[in-house]
């Protein structure tokens, strides 16, 4: 089983031991147990009070990769692992956002206009581009973030209405992959969770700027004592595979 329809979940239907042990799920909890009544022996009835996740991949463009303006070290490498998940959630009809660094060439963020960086992602100019090897799904929104002049926005949800759009379509978990781990993910997935989102850092599916060594695992500590969790692209491909679609006939 590999399809997953999340209409079909509420009448689903498994036996407890497959969900505790049969088969070993150790990644996120997709069922919630709901009480069995009395003299309802022999089955146990879990209703799918599904989270419904959508993937956001932050900034994944050029300019943040090696040989970009503002490479963040290793940048392209999780880009495999990022498209895996892409194909899943694709395949699987969840929905898919990607966030774009949008700057106007004069944006208060750069040097010559007294902001931290050189210049980077100026819009519609090839380092903006999403890195060619990312895997940008047809039907995917992209957000663009960042666009005004006078204000930078490190937070995918920052002037944007991507929160609007989750909520539009029920979603209520996220899981957040991308660049940079100190700035961009780091601040999407705080918003994410103060906003109510599950939220989930893919932690193999980051990277970060590091000005200073240790700016990634400190950006990581905010986040998880904020409330959001973090799992890995290898769990998380596993949940979507196990997702349940089929009811057991009671014996
Ligand atoms: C970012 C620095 C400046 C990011 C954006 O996407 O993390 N970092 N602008
Ligand atoms: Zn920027």
């Amino acid at each position: 089983m590999d399809s997953v329809d999340l209409s079909l979940m509420a009448s689903s239907t498994l036996p407890l031991s497959v969900l505790s042990r049969g088969i070993g799920f150790k990644g996120p909890s997709l069922l919630t147990t709901m009480p069995v009544p009395r003299g309802q022996r022999g089955i146990q009835r879990h209703v799918g009070q599904e989270a419904k996740p959508a993937l956001i991949v932050v900034d994944i463009q050029r300019d943040f990769c090696p040989g970009g303006a503002l490479p963040v070290t290793d940048g392209d490498k999780i880009i495999p692992a990022v498209n895996k998940l892409v194909g899943a959630f694709e395949k699987a009809g969840l929905p898919i956002f990607f966030t774009r660094d949008w700057h106007p060439s004069n944006h208060v963020s750069f040097k010559a206009n007294g902001g931290p960086w050189p210049p980077h992602c100026v819009r519609n100019t090839p380092g903006a581009s999403f890195h060619p090897s990312l895997a940008v799904a047809d039907g995917a929104v992209v957000i663009d973030k960042g666009t005004l002049q006078s204000e930078d926005a490190y937070s995918g949800f920052q002037g944007t209405d991507l929160a609007r759009k989750l909520h539009n379509i029920g979603v209520k978990r996220i899981y957040v992959a991308g660049l940079a781990t100190d700035y961009c993910v780091k601040n999407t997935v705080l918003d994410g969770a103060a906003q109510g989102f599950e939220t989930y850092v893919l932690t193999d599916c980051v990277r970060g700027v590091n000005l200073k060594r240790t700016d990634s695992a400190t950006a990581l500590r905010a986040m998880l004592s904020r409330g959001a969790m973090q799992t890995t692209s290898g769990r998380l491909l596993k949940s979507l595979v196990l997702r349940p679609t089929i009811s057991y006939p009671s014996r």
